[in-house]
């Protein structure tokens, strides 16, 4: 098997996707950070776009979170996320994609810098919610159920820092209404993967950090 790093900053959500996919494969890798202030130069000769994750393969980079994920997959040995059959792949890979835009608008209700601001992006992203839920199955609180599906391994690092972000404000109301999403949430949280995919003091420090770039959610952080 070839040596895995994983290239990082350590608060990013698209890097913890793969970190997460790497612990319930079991599978060893490294894991460097970096100061994306600062990014070193051998980082950027890797990564074209400037952005982490990237997964060094030996001596092969590979940038981009979901390909990354696809990777890591393609390459386990035993139970592989994405399905054999060519239609479930490609309603995978759609709800995937559409997760992006939960990913950035869940950097925005964080970042926020007034109250309305925050509101109205908990309002576009209930409205992704609700879609979602519509889709999760009767079965399960996971996308595929009981099993983990490469959609579980995509969202779960947005959705628990909507968890921290509520814990600073509680009146943000996410998830209200939504059982279904919250106990998706649950779910995935409840995962070891989730707690072995991230720094022990990740929540506080990105609290504090949202904190000094003037988060409305984060104002009350010391
Ligand atoms: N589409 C990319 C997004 C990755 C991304 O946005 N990474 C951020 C950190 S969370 C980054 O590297 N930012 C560097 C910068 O903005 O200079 C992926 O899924 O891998």
């Amino acid at each position: 098997m070839p040596a895995l790093t994983l290239v990082s900053f350590d608060a990013c959500p698209y890097v913890q996707r793969a970190a997460i996919l790497l612990q319930e494969q079991g599978r060893p890798y490294d894991i460097r950070y970096i100061d994306l202030r600062r990014k070193p130069d051998w980082f950027l000769a890797i990564s074209p776009n400037g952005l982490v994750p990237v997964l060094q393969v030996d001596e092969t980079p590979i940038f981009e979170s979901t390909v990354i994920l696809e990777y890591l997959d393609e390459t386990a040995e035993t139970g592989r996320l994405l399905p054999a059959d060519p239609l479930e792949r490609a309603r995978q890979r759609m709800w995937i994609s559409y997760i992006a835009g939960v990913m950035s608008a869940g950097w925005r209700v964080q970042a926020a810098r007034d109250e309305a601001g925050a509101r109205a992006v908990v309002t576009e992203l209930r409205t992704h919610f609700a879609e979602l839920a519509k889709n999760l199955p009767d079965s399960g609180p996971l996308w595929g159920g009981e099993t983990l599906t490469m959609v579980d391994v995509a969202i779960a690092p947005i959705l628990q820092r909507f968890a921290w972000a509520e814990a600073l404000e509680p009146t943000l109301g996410l998830f209200d209404g939504l059982p279904r999403i919250q106990a998706w949430r649950d779910a995935l949280l409840a995962r070891p993967s989730l707690t072995a995919s991230i720094v022990p003091d990740l929540e506080q420090r990105s609290a504090r950090m949202l904190h000094a770039l003037h988060s409305w959610v984060a104002r009350d952080v010391g």
